[in-house]
């Protein structure tokens, strides 16, 4: 009489926690293909690819996530109480090399596709005539600038920042080009335009980052680090500093203005006037 209340037992906990089981993954996969929650649309040739490998890497999760859930609901209810002895065997080498290698075999291969995504922003440098910009993150602000009419970034002095009189980079007047370099707060540049980024830090590790971009890279004191993009699709985009860097980390905030060349000129003329 005992063991048969167990047996009953035994079987709706392991019915319903089959089910549950089941229904989370149906759910999981429900929300990542029905995009509820999903990046903002890719506005670079390179994003649409990091956003490819992005597709493979979660189908591939995917299959094996939906497999390993399946397999443990059917599992927890084939295997249930039903008064048996437990049995079980110890190693089994067949399933080590099987699985170990299906990993590698999985890791390498994904590696091996993005390595053209990567290398494309890390190891090649910006295309020919690319437009230089410098930005210099501090706690908690971004700080744009970009060269002026001459082409040349004038020279800077650590001990001439001073953000308050309004030389938030340490801009030397005496260097003749400085004079037309422009400081700016947000970032706009040209669409279809490569546009190379000098990043550098003042203080501590921040992290520039632009979702549409797909591009995230940390500003770090002491280095200067180069990335690159083109982006296509004209627009303002928020640019978020992605490393927790002080207690106003949350407000370091800025934006990137995508826009037409006119509209760029006019942007350099205004902020030039502004810098007079
Ligand atoms: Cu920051």
């Amino acid at each position: 009489m005992l063991r048969r209340r167990s047996e009953v037992g035994s079987t709706t906990v392991a019915l319903s926690l089959a089910v549950f089981l089941v229904l989370m993954t149906v759910v999981t996969v429900y929300i990542f293909m029905a995009k509820v929650w999903w990046f903002p649309p890719a506005i670079t040739e390179f994003g649409h690819e990091i956003d490819d490998q992005f597709g493979r890497t979660l189908l591939i999760t995917g299959i094996v996530f939906v497999l390993a859930q399946f397999g443990l609901a059917y599992a927890v209810f084939k295997f249930r109480d039903q008064g048996q002895k437990a049995t079980y065997f110890e190693g089994n080498n067949t399933m080590e090399i099987v699985w170990t290698l299906a990993t590698v075999v999985l890791f390498v291969g994904l590696g091996l596709y993005a390595r053209n995504a990567w290398a494309q922003v890390h190891f090649q440098g910006a295309a020919e005539g690319a437009l230089p910009i410098e930005i210099t993150a501090q706690q908690f602000v971004w700080n744009f600038r970009y060269a002026g009419p001459d082409g040349k970034f004038g020279r800077e002095k650590p001990e001439l920042v001073s953000a308050s009189t309004g030389n938030p980079v340490g801009l030397d007047s005496t260097d003749p080009a400085s004079k037309d370099d422009i400081v700016a707060p947000v970032i706009a540049v040209p669409v279809n335009r490569e546009i190379e980024l000098i990043i550098r830090s003042q203080d501590v590790t921040h992290s520039f980052y632009v979702r549409e971009l797909r591009l995230k890279q940390d500003a770090v004191p002491g280095m200067e680090i180069h990335m690159h993009f083109n982006a296509a699709v004209p627009g303002n985009y928020e640019i978020a500093c992605a490393e927790l860097c002080g207690l106003g980390h949350y407000r370091m905030h800025s934006m990137l203005q995508v826009m037409a060349q006119e509209d760029f000129d006019k942007w350099v003329k205004d902020q030039e006037a502004a810098n007079q």
